[in-house]
């Protein structure tokens, strides 16, 4: 090959290559943790993060509450000058979130065939997730699976149904409806793998309960956070004139749908999307829920360590909140039994911040169900999203304890 043409190549090459790995970068990003103790200073920290286009681990902004904000290395002197001056107390959490991507990708290897049984001990992609339960589909005479619904990316939303025969009350469990939250996910899988494992206690349940169990709810965004961006939270709909992608799953049921911790801009973060159930991965759920008419629900998301009782789009508390909080209660306490992890509960708007359209909420008002809770698993932070895989096991021990407590303690 002559010199130019060999050149040409090895540009057009190096080209491609960068197109391939165009995935979003957190060089020297910092999650901090900022503390707010007035509402001047809550003002302040809204303030700098549209100043700055902060991204928010987590939603929290009334004073006295922290609040975890991702702060890229430009605007990273600018925005604790500010606090200081202001008296903000403020936190590193993680010093460089690419590290600790690099750092969990590293431990990913890819594996020469797909995993046909459990692993706890990695995150898996979805085809791996799917894998798994065509694994246990196939081994166990417990599961059937189906499919609730097909993303906009053409991606299955499957659910894998647990039963021991005949028809009985059932327990719906959801995970991963937000894209970045990986060890929910990881924890479906584990609670399937207690239920199909023969144990005395999955059997006393399976006399008693049939399980479905969403691992997936959100296909396209959490597929998307292995590719592109790691800390993507939505699914992956285009909308608007932007180029934005993706409406929030959890802002997007019909629970006072566009109210209060929503948001109208398909580039926000919490967008709700055009209309209430506009999105497969809302109508996915909804579908399935309604045609099996769960006596509980739970949902799954990371992080704060929290378990949550309706209502997320009022401070008013439903009717039966007295027998949720104590069931609640209940959980907590058998989750903190096996590894001493600590868990806040109570009404969301309360114990968390007001966001209208989330899963729970409808479960309780338009479903019926009468136990509908949303958990926020570990940590509080300290890796956040970016949990090492190491404490999978440990955050899917402590949460099937919980919810097998609260399953017990429910009427
Ligand atoms: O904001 C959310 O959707 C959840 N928190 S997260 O950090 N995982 O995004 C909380 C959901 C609470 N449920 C309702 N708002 N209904
Ligand atoms: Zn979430």
């Amino acid at each position: 090959m002559e010199a130019h043409t060999m050149r040409a190549a090895v540009l057009l090459l190096l080209g491609l290559a960068a197109l391939a790995s165009a995935a979003t970068t957190f060089h020297g990003y910092r999650v901090v943790s900022v503390t707010p103790s007035t509402s001047a200073q809550v003002k302040l920290v809204k303030f700098l993060i549209k100043r700055h286009g902060l991204e928010e681990w987590t939603h929290t902004l009334k004073p006295r509450v922290s609040m975890d904000l991702m702060v890229p290395p430009s605007s990273f002197r600018a925005v604790l000058k500010t606090l200081y001056k202001h008296h903000v107390p403020v936190t590193i959490k993680i010093n460089n979130v690419q590290a600790l991507i690099d750092e969990q990708m590293k431990q990913h290897r890819v594996l020469d065939a797909l995993p046909r049984s459990f692993d706890h001990t990695r995150y898996h992609r979805l085809n791996e997730i799917y894998s798994i339960l065509d694994g246990v589909e196939t081994d166990s005479e417990l599961v059937t699976t189906y499919v609730a619904g097909t993303t906009y990316e053409g991606r299955d939303i499957r659910v894998a149904k647990v039963s021991s025969g005949g028809s009985k009350e059932v327990i719906w469990i959801d995970c991963g409806i937000h894209a970045r939250e990986w060890v929910s996910p990881a924890t479906c899988l584990y609670i399937l793998d207690q239920l199909t494992s023969g144990s005395s206690e999955a059997t006393r349940l399976l006399d008693s309960y049939d399980f479905h169990i969403m691992p997936s709810a959100n296909p396209d965004g959490y597929e998307y956070t292995w590719t592109d961006n790691r800390i993507w939270r939505k699914n992956r709909v285009p909308y608007g004139s932007l180029g934005c992608h993706g409406t929030d799953p959890n802002r997007n049921f019909d629970s006072d749908f566009g109210g209060p911790g929503t948001s109208n801009s398909p580039c926000s973060d919490i967008y709700h999307g055009p209309s209430a159930f506009s999105e497969k991965e809302s109508q996915a759920i909804r579908d399935s829920v309604i045609s099996h008419n769960p006596k509980m629900f739970f949902t799954l998301h990371s992080y704060s360590q929290l378990w949550m009782t309706p209502y997320g789009y009022t401070h008013n508390l439903p009717a039966n909140y007295n027998e949720q909080y104590r069931v609640a209660g209940v959980g907590v306490d058998a989750l903190t039994a096996v590894h001493g992890t600590r868990f806040v509960y109570g009404n969301i708007a309360d114990v968390i911040y007001m966001a209208a359209g989330g899963s729970s909420d409808w479960a309780y008002d338009s479903a019926g169900i009468q136990y509908a809770f949303a958990l926020e698993l570990r940590d509080t932070g300290n890796y956040g999203f970016l949990l090492p895989p190491d404490q999978i096991l440990p955050t899917g021990e402590e949460t099937f304890a919980g919810i097998v407590a609260a399953i017990d303690a429910a009427k």
